[in-house]
C-alpha cells in the first residue's frame, strides 16, 4: 500500500511535472530526495520487514478511518440541535466487551507476526561464512576480518569535497567500505571502543548497538551485488552525525582479490586454512 502510494505520487508528480518525479530510488539502497516509504530492500529480512509495515499500516488506516467516522456520526447525529433530549444510558454490556476484546485481538493479530519476525532476524545462522567484527569508535568504525587473518581498518566519513569527486553521496560517503561477498551468510560482531553507538543498514534491515565491553552480533546475505550505507545510530557525541557506514557487496572473485590485497598491506601471509577459499 505504501508503495502503491509512492507510486502513485511519483507517477502524479511526474504528470504535474514537479520534483516528485525525481522521486525514483536509486539503485544502491541510500536515502534520496523526495523519497517516500522505507529505504529498498537488499536482503529477504528487509523484505519481511517490509510486509509487516505494510500489515501495520493496512490496520493503521482501518481503526483510523473507523474512529473517524464514528467521531462525524456522533457530530452529526447528537448535537444539541439534532438530538435535544439526550439519552441518559450510562452502562452497555455487549458494547463494553465488544471494545475491550476487538482491540486486543487487533493487538494479538499485530504481535503473532511481529514476534515471529522479531526472532527469526535476531536468530544467527548456524550456517555462518563469514565473520567480521565492527568497533564503534568516537568518531568512526574500525573494521576486523578475523576469518582473513585479522587485517583491519578504520573507516572515516568523507568530506564533501572528496564524497563529490568519489561519486559517494554526502555525509555516507566513507574512505574505506566493509566488503562483504555476495550470497554469504555473514556475522558481524559489534562493539565499541568508549560511549555506544549503533550499527545500523536500513536496506538490510539490520540495526544494533555497539557497547563498550560487549560484544553483540547480527547477520545478514546480500544477493546483489552493489552499495549500501547506512549511519550510526545511538547518540554518541559531537560528531555521531558524521560517522557513516558503507558496505560494499561484491562478487566472491571480487572479494577474494579485494583480501588478497588487504592481506598483502597488512604483511600478513594468506593463512593455508583461509576462509575465501571455500567461498569460492
Ligand atoms: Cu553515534
Amino acid at each position: 500500500m505504501v508503495k502503491a502510494f509512492g507510486k502513485l505520487a511519483v507517477l502524479t508528480a511526474a504528470l504535474l511535472g514537479s520534483p516528485l518525479a525525481l522521486a525514483q530510488q536509486p539503485p544502491t539502497g541510500q536515502p534520496h530526495a523526495w523519497g517516500i516509504d522505507l529505504q529498498q530492500a537488499a536482503t529477504t529480512k528487509m523484505e519481511s520487514i517490509h510486509s509487516f509495515h505494510e500489515m501495520l499500516l493496512y490496520i493503521i488506516v482501518a481503526v483510523t478511518v473507523f474512529v473517524l467516522v464514528l467521531l462525524i456520526w456522533v457530530v452529526i447525529r447528537y448535537n444539541r440541535r439534532s438530538n435535544p433530549t439526550p439519552s441518559r444510558t450510562t452502562h452497555n454490556t455487549l458494547i463494553e466487551v465488544v471494545w475491550t476484546v476487538v482491540p486486543v485481538l487487533i493487538l494479538v493479530v499485530i504481535a503473532i507476526p511481529s514476534f515471529k519476525l522479531l526472532y527469526a532476524n535476531e536468530k544467527i545462522p548456524s550456517d555462518i561464512q563469514l565473520t567480521i567484527k565492527a568497533i564503534g569508535k568516537q568518531w568512526y568504525w574500525t573494521y576486523e576480518y578475523p576469518d582473513n587473518g585479522n587485517f583491519t581498518f578504520d573507516a572515516n566519513m568523507l568530506p564533501d569535497d572528496q564524497a563529490a569527486a568519489a561519486g559517494q553521496p554526502r555525509l555516507l560517503a566513507v574512505d574505506n567500505f566493509v566488503v562483504v561477498p555476495e550470497d554469504t551468510k555473514v556475522r558481524l560482531i559489534v562493539t565499541a571502543d568508549a560511549v555506544i553507538h549503533s550499527w545500523a543498514l536500513p536496506a538490510f534491515g539490520v540495526k544494533i548497538d555497539a557497547v563498550p565491553g560487549r560484544l553483540n552480533e547480527l547477520w545478514f546475505e546480500v544477493p546483489e551485488p552493489g552499495i549500501y550505507y547506512g549511519q550510526c545510530s545511538e547518540l554518541c557525541g559531537a560528531r555521531h552525525a558524521f560517522m557513516p557506514i558503507g558496505v560494499k557487496v561484491v562478487t566472491k572473485d571480487e572479494y577474494a582479490t579485494w583480501v588478497a590485497e588487504q592481506q598483502a598491506q597488512a604483511g600478513i601471509a594468506p593463512a593455508p586454512a583461509d576462509k575465501t577459499a571455500a567461498l569460492r
